[in-house]
C-alpha cells in the first residue's frame, strides 16, 4: 500500500493505493488541483519510496521551485526522485534530466522513454504531472492507448500511477473512460462556485479496491503546506467561565480575545492548523446579555464546541440553550466536559445524561488550562464535520 498523503483521503480508501494500481485526480478547470499528485509523490518520497515525475507543462527548474513553494524540498531525495522531461522538447531547449522526451510530436518515443522509466522506478510511485497535456500532445484515442498501455507495466513493475488530469472538454466517450474505465480510482477535485470559485473540495468518484466513501472534503492550498483539509468556521460555546476562551487558545496556532476584567465581551478567534486540517475557531461569550452575538455567528458555521465546567451541574440548562442557538440547524457538535481537574467534577457520562441532548453526542473530558482533551475533541469534531 502507497498512501496519497492528502488528509482523509487515505482512510477513504481503505489505508492508500494498493501496489500496481492507479488512481487519477480528476480536476474541473479552474481549481488548484496539480498541487494533487505532487503531495502525492512528495509524501511517498518521504516515506522512502522512489518517484518520478512526468512534466509536461513547466521546465523542471521552475517546477523544481513550485515544489519547494509548497514546503516540498526535492533535492533531499538524490536519486530516488526523477523528472522525466516532456516539456523542454516542446519549446525546443535540451534538458539535463535523467529522463527526456525530445520529441513530444511522437507519440511512440514518448512511449518508449515512459515505459523505460516505469521500469526503472518499478516499486515506486510515477506520478503523471498533467495527463491533459500528454493527451493534448498525442490526441484522445492515441492517449488513452498508451495510458491503458502504461497502467499495465505499472501493474507489472509493482509501481503506483498517480495522474493528474484537469477535465477540459474532450470528447464524451474520453471523459467517460477515463472517469469509470482506466483507472483504479478516481478523485474528484472540485470547486464550489457562484461566477468566482469560493470553495473548493475533493472526493472519490470511483475507486475497485474498496468500498467507495460518498463524502467530500473543502480544502484549501497552504503555501508552505500543501493540501490542507478545510473547515471554514467552527465555534465555541458554553455558559459563562465554562472555559471557552481557554480552549480556543489551548486548540489554536494563534489566536485572540476581545476580554474585560477577565470575561468575553466580544469574540475570541483562533486560527487551528492540526493533522492536515486547518479551522477558524469562534468562542462565543458567555454571558446572555451576548446572546444576539451567538445567533449572528452561528450562520454559517460547519460544527459546534459546547464547553461546560464539569463542576457546575447549575448552569447546564444554559448550556442547552446555547446549543441550540449554534446548531438549530443540526450541526454536528462535541461537548467538552471542561475542569476535569477540580474535585467534585461530574463524569462526561454523567453530563451526558444530564444535558439530556442527542444520545450519541461525544463528551470528551478536557482540562483545558492543561491542554487535556483539546486536540481529542477536535479530532472527534473534525471526524463528524467531513464525515469520517
Ligand atoms: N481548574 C481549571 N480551571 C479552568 C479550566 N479551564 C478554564 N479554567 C479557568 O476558568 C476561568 C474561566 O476561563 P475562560 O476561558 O475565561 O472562560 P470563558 O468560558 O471564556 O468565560 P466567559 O468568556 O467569561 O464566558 C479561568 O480562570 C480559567 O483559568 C480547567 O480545565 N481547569
Ligand atoms: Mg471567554
Amino acid at each position: 500500500m502507497i498512501e496519497t498523503g492528502i488528509p482523509r483521503l487515505d482512510d477513504f480508501l481503505g489505508g492508500g493505493i494498493p501496489t500496481g494500481k492507479t488512481l487519477l485526480y480528476y480536476i474541473e478547470p479552474g481549481v488548484e488541483g496539480d498541487v494533487f499528485g505532487m503531495q502525492t509523490l512528495y509524501h511517498n518520497l518521504e516515506k522512502g519510496y522512489r518517484g518520478l515525475f512526468i512534466t509536461s507543462t513547466t521546465a523542471p527548474e521552475i517546477l523544481r521551485e513550485s515544489f519547494k513553494e509548497l514546503g516540498f524540498d526535492m533535492s533531499r531525495f538524490g536519486d530516488n526522485f526523477a523528472i522525466v522531461d516532456a516539456y523542454s522538447g516542446i519549446i525546443g531547449s535540451t534538458s539535463d534530466e535523467r529522463y527526456v522526451i525530445e520529441d513530444p510530436s511522437n507519440p511512440s518515443h514518448i512511449d518508449e522513454v515512459i515505459s523505460a522509466a516505469i521500469e526503472e522506478f518499478s516499486g515506486g510511485t510515477i506520478t503523471f504531472g498533467s495527463l491533459s497535456t500528454i493527451i493534448d500532445m498525442v490526441g484522445e484515442e492515441k492517449a488513452l492507448e498508451y495510458i491503458i498501455k502504461w497502467n499495465k507495466y505499472a501493474l507489472i513493475y509493482d509501481t503506483v500511477g498517480i495522474y493528474n488530469f484537469t477535465a477540459w472538454p474532450y470528447s464524451p466517450e474520453t471523459l467517460e473512460k477515463i472517469k469509470n474505465e482506466i483507472f483504479n480510482a478516481v478523485i474528484k477535485v472540485g470547486g464550489i462556485s457562484k461566477r468566482v470559485v469560493y470553495g473548493q473540495y475533493y472526493g472519490i468518484l470511483r475507486v475497485d479496491w474498496t468500498e467507495k466513501v460518498e463524502k467530500a472534503i473543502l480544502f484549501k492550498l497552504v503555501r508552505p503546506g500543501g493540501i490542507k483539509a478545510f473547515i471554514p468556521k467552527i465555534l465555541v460555546t458554553g455558559p459563562f467561565n465554562a472555559g471557552k476562551s481557554t480552549f480556543v487558545h489551548a486548540l489554536s496556532t494563534r489566536a485572540v480575545s476581545v476580554d474585560r476584567l477577565g470575561t468575553t465581551v466580544a469574540l475570541d478567534h483562533g486560527y487551528v492548523e492540526h493533522k492536515g486540517f486547518s479551522a477558524d475557531i469562534f468562542g462565543t461569550p458567555g454571558q446572555e446579555r451576548f446572546d444576539p452575538i451567538i445567533k449572528l455567528l452561528g450562520g454559517e458555521a460547519l460544527g459546534v464546541f459546547l464547553i461546560v465546567d464539569s463542576t457546575r451541574p447549575e448552569d447546564f440548562p444554559r448550556a442547552v440553550k446555547m446549543l441550540e442557538m449554534t446548531s438549530r440547524f443540526g450541526l454536528p457538535y462535541v461537548i467538552v466536559a471542561n475542569k476535569q481537574d477540580i474535585k467534585g467534577a461530574l463524569s462526561p457520562e454523567e453530563i451526558g445524561k444530564m444535558l439530556n441532548v442527542h444520545e450519541e453526542a461525544p463528551v470528551v473530558p478536557a482540562v483545558t488550562t492543561r491542554k487535556e482533551g483539546v486536540f481529542e475533541a477536535f479530532e472527534i469534531l473534525i471526524d463528524m464535520v467531513t464525515g469520517g
